[in-house]
This record gives C-alpha cells, structure tokens and sequence, in this order.
C-alpha cells in the first residue's frame, strides 16, 4: 500500500504558486511537484474558511453535512437574520481517513494545524492519529517565529494564536514555524517503523496571518519588487469589485501580488515541501508515496482593521471568505507515480471533499460510500480520463463573514456558477468558461439556467440538511446600554462571587478571561483566607483577546477590591479603552461617567498596570506602564480588604493574576 502524504497549506490562493501563473512568488519546489505529477487548474476548497474544508477533506463529508460552516469557533456576527449554528467541534462520531487507515495498519501522524475543536477532546488523538505535534483549536500562532507566541499569553486567545503544543523545547531564536513542522514531519518519516505504511497530513499554519516571514527573504522580495517597479501592498490596494458583492463589501484589497513578507513566507513553504520530498527520495520511498498538495481557502486579498494586505487571486474574483472563485479555487497537485502522468494538467472540478474516497482508492481499501456522501473517488482523473466526476459542486455560507460576505450559497454545474444571496433573496449567474472573474452576472439573460441551478442548490441543500440562517427574536433590544438591575451574583470556578459575568480560566498562567454580559458590568471576586491592611502594590495586566471583533474588541478592565461582595463597595482601578482611554478608580458600581479619570498613553496594549495602595493614608496610585500616574483618595475610606478579583464592563477582557506585596 503506498504511503500518504497531504500537505495542505492554509490561505494559498489558486494563483499564489509559479506554476498557477505567480510572477512575483517563486515557488520552484511546487513547480517541481506539479512537473512530476498532475496539476488542476479546476481544484477547489470545500468552502471559504479554513475548519469547513478540514473537517470535510478528513470525512468526505460537505461542511454543510458536518454543519462545520464556518471556522470554528465563528465571528457569530449578524445582520438582518442570525447566522445558522455551526458545530464547534468536528463530532468523535464522524470517521475520519486517519481512522480508516490506522485500521488498515497504517502509522498515521499530524503535523500542524488542526482548527477543528477545542480542548483534549476533540485533539488529532481522538480523531484516529497515532501521533500529533503541533496540532489544537487554534487557527493561527500567535508568532510564526520560535516560542512561536507560546511565552506570551497576552497574544491570544482561546482559538486564535493558542500555544502551539510539542513546539517549545528544541526551538531556537529565529526558528520559523514551517521549517520547524517540516522537520518534525521528515523525522517521523525518518524514524518510522518500515514494516507499516504511513499516513502523513501536514497542514501547515502557513501562509495565515500573522504574515511573517524570514528576514532575508523579505529582503529578496523587497529588492525583486522595486526591480520590477512594484508598489508598495499599501500603495497598491484599492477598490477594484464589490458593486455586485453583497454583505459588507469587499474591502481594499491587492489587484496584483506585490507583498514581500507574504511572498517570502511562500518561499519559506514551498522550501518545505522541497524538503520533504528530498527526504522521500532519499529513503527511496517517493516511488511509493501518494502526495497530495492543496489549500484550505482561497488567499487573503484583503484586510480587515486598516491592515496591508496580502495577495491578490486575480484573475479570480475576491478570495478568502467568499463563495466568488478567488475564495474557493486552490492550487491542486496530486503526485503518484506510476497512476499521474508527469506535468498532466487536468482541467476538471474536483474539491477537497474528495480526498478521503481517492485515498482509499489509491490504497485499494473498499470505498465507503455510506461515510464519504459527498466526496468523490478522482483516481480516473489521476489516470488521465477527461469525463467529469461531478455533476455538481457546492459551498454553503450561511454567516455574516470576517472579510466582509453576506450570507450565501453556491453552486457549480458544468462552466455554470450561480450565487444564491440570502438577505435579498437574489443570485447571481456566470459562466466561467468566458468569464472566470466572474465579471458578468448573467441571471436575467439565462432565467432557465438561473431557475436550473436555483432548484439544484435548494434541493442539495435539504440532502445534507444543511443549517440555515435564524430569524431573530422580535422582542425590541434594551435602549439603554447600562446595568438597569442589581446584578445577580454567582459563585464560579476560582471566584468566590461573580455577577453578570462568565469566567473562562485559561490554560496557563494568562489567569482569566472575563466575558462581560452584553451591556452590562461584571466581576468576578476572591475571597481571601485573611483581610488585607496597610501599604500594598498590586500588579496585573490586561488586554483584548487577540481576535475578537468589535464591539467586543474593546477592554474595560479593572482590578478591583472590596469589604464583602456588594457592588456598591466596590473599587475598581483600572481603564476604559476603546472609545474613552481613561485611566480611572471608580467606587461604587461601575460606570464610565467618573471623576476619578485622566487620559490614558496611547497606543498601549496591553495595559500593565501597579496599584499602589495605602489603605492608612486613603490613598489609591494607579501606574501604567509607561509611567504614567493616576493618584486618587478614597470618599469613604476602608480599613481592610476582604476580596480581590477583576470587573469588565460590556467587553471581553483577559487578566494575568494579580500579584500583591505588602
Ligand atoms: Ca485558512
């Protein structure tokens, strides 16, 4: 049986390798890849987002089937309905390739980025990999260079940027995180019992943002563009589309490649790949090894928050996020010798749904149609048959999308492509055999065509079940933005009270999350085993989590200290960024309107803060880090503190623990 290696790089998009048509990008090692096996012109993601076409590459299951719709965990954003509720998790119940072929006797290994749910639970382990270095919920890191963010728990949160796991010992300053998965994949391969085939999938954090790459590469690509009279990312961006686009639009995005650190950390991939396919050869196992290369979604032509951006897929339309081909399209090399003719180019739809059905065919396992719905077997492809495999292909979005997408859905028949907008109930049509920008909405010329594929995609959709979006509730929301209740206090793990408040402890020594009820302040207290009195230095810090999205981006947060768990005794010492940079000491309830408040630094997140204390003198001093000073007394001094914990007000803020010396 011949082994398995899928190498599946996380937002390349269709035009991003040498070998798809870059003139900017070198990938020669790709290139190589693509020379010596099949290339498809026609490949694609099974949907916009990166956990979708995971869970669905690894179950040959639609996204839609798996209700895996969007990352996990979700933006959760809405608009003029709720977006469908997705699975957080792909579900223990589903079977996965890694089961199948563990079964078979095959060691089966992951190496890289999983994103498909969070905890122990739901790990590449319990999901039929023997091994898994570098792998959990976590759909970024929150540096791509060696401790790779894993030292610094203000740049995360609980999905975005978590540790990466197994990584910490034996790196090196300046270790980029491609050469150091790459590394450990060769030495599984190196080290691997020979009597037992292997199942290697090697999904990449690369090329996702935080786009960082090595230095001299930057360089390179610094230098190749202003020989080629490139402008800057930033100079280069402008609105080219989004007339038609429905949703937020599509925002500044590059019209043409242009960005260095993102070509350079192309590079750094494709380097990669030709390593490890040095190592195959070398152990002389290449003969026998099926390597399949492709891309969760498409590239990231635009950025959110005012940042460069980072490829264009021109020719193609848009690209990650959205159902136009720039999201979905992938570059789609298959190596296997003596099955792919070398450099064969086929030009029919395939999609990453079909991984889990080739493979089996590939090792001669017995199909499993009942587990792989959606998926199909494109071994005649390989062997060079030109008939198509599907009749149809679709993609199904039921969200408000991080990169600007309203709710859709899509369907591919024949050069056929018909976009199903939900908030309007309108589609459009194109043909991408005259038309792969998808430039030209054809609907109103061919409404027999249009009607065809809008019953196809309404029935496909009741096949798989698929979750739709959700009205939302009719009773009006609260005019007023301010707790208008006494809070109801609850216990919770690690504090003695909380109210209006979900606590999430974090893995590590970050210490907590406070989720702030919507609109509303919240705390979460210790008691402590013995009073506090006299002079006393506290220091914390706190930040936004990394990833969370207006309005929930701000950070009000404060250390707070109190005589029992009455809100009304409370004092809170902290700041409100976001719309008010205030550094502040608020008695009493919280609210932003205080006396106690002066401007704050700018521009410094996260917050670290000491509190200085001396509860004799009724003196509270409030030091940020930058030195900057806030000193206030007390209206109605206290004697000794009894509890300590934090507050948050309408916002979703991270707190390290609090450390006091008296
Ligand atoms: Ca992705």
């Amino acid at each position: 049986m011949p082994n398995i290696v899928i190498i599946l790089a996380d937002d390349l998009g269709w035009a991003d390798l040498s070998c798809y048509g870059s003139t900017f990008h070198e990938t020669p090692h790709l290139d190589e890849l693509a020379r010596e096996g099949m290339r498809f012109t026609q490949g694609y993601a099974a949907h916009s987002y990166c956990s979708p076409t995971r869970a669905a590459l690894l179950t040959g299951r639609d996204p839609a089937r798996l209700k895996i719709t969007d990352y996990i965990p979700s933006n959760n954003k809405s608009g003029k309905y709720l977006p469908a509720r997705i699975n957080k998790e792909l579900p223990l119940a589903e079977v996965t390739l890694a089961e199948i072929l563990r079964d078979a006797g095959y060691a089966t290994w992951h190496v890289g980025k999983w994103h498909l749910g969070h905890g122990e639970k739901f790990l590449p382990e319990k999901q039929g990999f023997d091994i898994n270095i570098a792998g959990n919920q976590s759909g970024a890191p929150a540096s791509f260079f060696w401790p790779y963010g894993n030292d610094d728990p203000r740049r995360r949160n609980a999905y975005h940027g978590a540790p990466v796991p197994g990584l910490v010992e034996g790196g090196k300053k300046g270790e980029h995180l491609c050469d150091r998965i790459a590394g450990e994949a060769i030495g599984l391969i190196e080290k691997h019992d020979k009597s037992k085939p292997f199942f290697l999938y090697l999904p990449f954090y690369d090329v996702h943002t935080p786009i960082q790459a090595k230095p001299e590469l930057i360089q390179k690509y610094k230098d190749k563009a202003e020989k080629l009279g490139l402008p800057t990312p930033d100079e280069a961006k402008h609105f080219r589309e989004g007339k038609t686009a429905q949703g937020s639009g599509l925002r500044d995005h590059l019209v043409f490649q242009c960005n260095p650190t993102y070509a350079a950390m192309v590079e750094t991939m494709d380097d990669n790949v030709g390593r490890l396919m040095a190592a195959l050869n070398k152990l002389k196992l290449a003969k026998n090894t099926l390597v399949i290369f492709t891309s969760d979604n498409g590239g990231l032509n635009q950025h959110n928050f005012g940042r460069t951006p980072v490829t264009s897929n021109a020719p193609l339309r848009a690209g990650k996020g959205w159902l136009y081909e720039g999201g979905v399209r992938e570059p789609w090399i298959v190596r296997l010798p003596g099955v792919t003719k070398p450099g064969s180019i086929c030009d029919q739809p395939i999609i990453a749904t079909d991984v889990s059905p080739t493979v089996l065919a590939a090792c001669n396992l017995p199909a499993k149609p009942d587990l792989h719905l959606d998926g199909k077997n494109i071994l005649p492809l390989l062997k060079g048959s030109p008939k198509p495999i599907h009749k149809s292909i679709q993609w199904h979005f039921p969200h408000y999308g991080n990169t600007g997408s309203g709710p859709c859905s899509s369907i591919r028949m024949g050069d056929w492509k018909l976009i199903e907008w939900y908030e309007n109930d309108s589609v459009e049509l194109f043909n991408l055999a005259t038309d792969m920008g998808e430039t030209t909405d054809l609907a109103a010329k061919y409404p027999n065509k249009t009607e065809e594929l809008k019953k196809r995609l309404s029935v496909w959709r009741e096949q798989v079940d698929a979750n739709m979006l959700r009205p939302k509730p009719t009773s009006p929301a609260p005019a007023h933005p301010r707790p208008d209740s006494p809070p109801t206090i609850k216990q919770q793990e690690d504090f003695s009270a909380t109210a209006n408040v979900h606590v999430e402890k974090l893995d590590n020594d970050a210490g907590y999350r406070i989720h702030a009820a919507e609109g509303k302040a919240g705390f979460a207290l210790k008691k402590l085993a013995r009073p506090l009195q006299g002079k006393l230095t506290f220091k914390f810090h706190c930040s936004t989590p990394a990833g969370h999205e207006f309005p929930k981006r701000w950070v009000n947060g404060f250390l707070t200290i109190s005589e029992g768990t009455d809100p009304s005794g409370h004092i809170h010492i902290g700041a409100f960024f976001g719309g008010q940079k205030k550094l502040t000491v608020v008695e009493g309830p919280l609210t932003p309107n205080t006396p106690h408040s002066q401007p704050m630094t700018k521009n410094v997140t996260p917050l670290a803060f000491t509190v200085h204390l001396d509860l004799a003198a009724n003196e509270i001093i409030l030091e940020e880090i930058s030195g900057a000073r806030l000193k206030a007394n007390l209206k109605r001094p206290i004697t000794q503190i009894t509890h300590i914990g934090y507050s948050a007000l309408d916002a979703v803020t991270e707190f390290s623990h609090w450390k006091a010396a008296e």
